[in-house]
Order: C-alpha cells, then sequence, then structure tokens
C-alpha cells in the first residue's frame, strides 16, 4: 500500500530534472547556489516522509496546479522527495479500500507522517456540508490531525477557510488552524505556487527545520513580499502611467493595472518572481490585476475585483524626464503615495538583509 500514488502514477524524474528542480528550490528559497548540493543530497539521502493528503472543500485547483507543474515537473520532483500514501485525487484505491488506506497510514505512521490538507472544513451544523465517507471533514481532520508530525494547509480554502467562506459564510467554513492544536504551516493561494510547498519541504530535508513563518503562519521566503515590490509594471506605477479600462492603448502598452483593480499593493506573495506554468507567467504578466488570492478573506476585502484600492494614493501622471525629478519624484512616492504598507515595505528593502518578519 505504502507509496501506491508514487509507484504506479507517477514516473519519477530523471537526475538533470531533479537537479534543476532543486536548483528552482534554492533560488525561491533564497538561497545561493552553492546550497544546491545539500538540497540534491538531503532530498536524495533522507528518509522520504510520508504523507497523508485529505481534501475538503474546494476545487482540487490545488493538486491541479502542482501536478501539472512543469519546468522542470515540479511535482514529479515533489513525488520523488515524499513518499505520497493517501491522496484522494490520485491513488489507486477507491471505496473501503481507500478508507482502509488511510487508517493503516494513520497507524503504521503514527506521529511520523506529514498531513497536508487541502481545502475549508465547514463547521455550521456540525460539519454536514462537506462528507467522505459518511464521516464530516472536521471529525477526519480530528481524528488525523493529533496524530500526524506536521500539519501542512495548502490553498486559500485550507489556510483561511477559501471562497466558500465569503460573507455570509453559509457552511462556517474555516482553515485548518482554527480547529487543529499546535502550529500549522501556511501555503495560502488560490491555487498557491508550487514551489511553495516543494520549497518547505526541502528546506524541513535539508535543515532539519521548517522555514521562518509570517504572523499567518506562511512561509517568509515565499510570502515576506508584496507582489507590488516587485512586479516587472512597478516602473509604470511610480510615474503614474496607468490602464485606464482594458484593452486601452496603455493596456497595450503594459502599463500598471492598478486602475483597473490589481491587487499588489496589499498581496504577499512571489507571484512576479517564481511565475507558473511551462510559459513563465503570473496574471499581471498577461495582463490582469491581482486578487489578493493569498491573503485571508480575499474574496471579501479583495472585491470588487475590478475597483482599485481605496486606502492607496496614487503617483502623479506625466513622464519623468531626467535623473534629478526621477530622485524627487520617487522620493514623494515612496514616502506618501502607496500608504503605510507601501512606506513599511519600501523601508524595508532599504534596509539590506533585514527580515520581513514584523509586517
Ligand atoms: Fe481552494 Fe485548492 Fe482555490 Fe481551488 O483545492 S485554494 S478553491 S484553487 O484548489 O483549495
Ligand atoms: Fe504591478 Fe499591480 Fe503594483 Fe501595478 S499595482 S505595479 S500592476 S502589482
Ligand atoms: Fe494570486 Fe495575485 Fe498571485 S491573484 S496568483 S497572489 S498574482
Amino acid at each position: 500500500m505504502a507509496d501506491t500514488v508514487n509507484k504506479t502514477l507517477v514516473p519519477r524524474l530523471d537526475r538533470r530534472g531533479f537537479i534543476k528542480g532543486c536548483t528552482m528550490a534554492a533560488a525561491a528559497l533564497g538561497l545561493s547556489e552553492t546550497m544546491v548540493p545539500k538540497l540534491v543530497e538531503a532530498a536524495t539521502t533522507a528518509q522520504r516522509p510520508p504523507v497523508v493528503w485529505l481534501h475538503f472543500q474546494e476545487c482540487t485547483g490545488c493538486t491541479e496546479s502542482l501536478l501539472r507543474a512543469s519546468h522542470p515537473d515540479l511535482g514529479r520532483l515533489l513525488l520523488d522527495i515524499i513518499s505520497l500514501d493517501y491522496h484522494e485525487t490520485v491513488m489507486a484505491a477507491a471505496g473501503h479500500q481507500a478508507e482502509q488506506n488511510l487508517k493503516d497510514t494513520i497507524e503504521k505512521y503514527n506521529g511520523k507522517f506529514v498531513l497536508v490538507v487541502e481545502g475549508g472544513i465547514p463547521t455550521k451544523d456540525n460539519g454536514i456540508y462537506c462528507k467522505i465517507a459518511g464521516k464530516t471533514a472536521m471529525a477526519i481532520l480530528a481524528e488525523v490531525a493529533p496524530k500526524a508530525a506536521a500539519v501542512i494547509a495548502i490553498g486559500t480554502c485550507a489556510t483561511f477557510g477559501g471562497v466558500q467562506a465569503a460573507a455570509p459564510n453559509p457552511t462556517g467554513s474555516v482553515g485548518v488552524q482554527s480547529l487543529v492544536k499546535g502550529p500549522v504551516v501556511n501555503i495560502s493561494g488560490c491555487p498557491p505556487n508550487p514551489i511553495a510547498l516543494l520549497g518547505t519541504i526541502l528546506h524541513f530535508l535539508t535543515f532539519k527545520r521548517l522555514p521562518a513563518l509570517d504572523k499567518l503562519g506562511r512561509p517568509l521566503f515565499a510570502y515576506g513580499r508584496r507582489n507590488h515590490d516587485h512586479c516587472e509594471r512597478r516602473p509604470h506605477f511610480d510615474e503614474g502611467r496607468f490602464v485606464e479600462q482594458f484593452g486601452d492603448e496603455f493596456h497595450r502598452q503594459g502599463y500598471c493595472l492598478y486602475k483597473v483593480g490589481c491587487k499588489g499593493p496589499e498581496t504577499f506573495a512571489n507571484c512576479p518572481a517564481v511565475r507558473f506554468n511551462d510559459v513563465d507567467v503570473w496574471p499581471v504578466s498577461v495582463g490582469h490585476g491581482c486578487i489578493g488570492c493569498t491573503e485571508p478573506n480575499f474574496w471579501d476585502t479583495m472585491t470588487p475585483f475590478y475597483e482599485r484600492l481605496p486606502n492607496v494614493k496614487i503617483p502623479g501622471s506625466g513622464i519623468i524626464a531626467d535623473a534629478d525629478s526621477v530622485g524627487k519624484k520617487v522620493l514623494g512616492v515612496t514616502a506618501a503615495a502607496v500608504g503605510i504598507h507601501a512606506a513599511v515595505g519600501i523601508g524595508k528593502r532599504l534596509v539590506k538583509g533585514k527580515k520581513e518578519d514584523d509586517k
């Protein structure tokens, strides 16, 4: 039964792909290239941690984005470094056999397995709005989580309740950390970038500890900066060049999407750096604003999606002519334009090496 998913459904990576994936993870973790051999060594010699992956109230996009990731195949790399013993979407077993697999795994690896939870947990009316094999998600989580060595919530559903928690939250959906005692690593995003999970697991295997987390339980290496801070359209923002409506001349020229609703100034994520899919894109690079999918309650706090954030002052318009005025203009912008969040963020960027753990 053990490792059924790895062996039957997913071909293993060759050595080149393996090293390439570890190199990408090292970059995402902010490690130098000299650390890659250490990551590779840890990933190949450490005992592969058994993983139980539960699905609750969600769309399965987190698993989809993980397994369809490539460039190189991050999903396959992940499946090479863990022993995926139970995963409802991709395991071969079904029905009673699947239930038996879960029972056997949590007994055999009691206190040793990593629990990954995907999806929110409905709590209203004793949790009846999500049931698997006759048990509520709440009951399954209560049975499995106390036996796990570590708990990782993947996706904004499992971290903060998900879109189904949008007011008035009819099913009482909550994230894992609301129901589980002890620390939960929150890999938020709808869906999150696979590199955030891969980086977290590789960090754990290499350094024998989890990466530093922010106050919301998210790994700082992936959620320590706002998308706005490393967006390729940022120079347009700073110089007051904005898309006024989708499809206009400014949109075609790749100007900043803030006025058409981009939530990058208040979204902590590394999308511009790690990007998605085979073609290295992220929402803003293809002309759509960030909707803030890594943030708690983004379904309520970041809507309407196509209206600008209310508390972000925008810089004046006009092309800046020379270096002197750039200096003055940018100083003015940094002090006042993007509100308190931006001022804090920019201050941190100026203090090199300072940890961004006090946001
Ligand atoms: Fe939620 Fe994951 Fe969004 Fe979907 O399953 S984070 S709805 S992309 O996929 O949990
Ligand atoms: Fe980029 Fe959005 Fe910030 Fe504009 S508002 S610079 S598009 S993150
Ligand atoms: Fe989500 Fe914004 Fe990134 S919508 S995927 S955090 S660009």
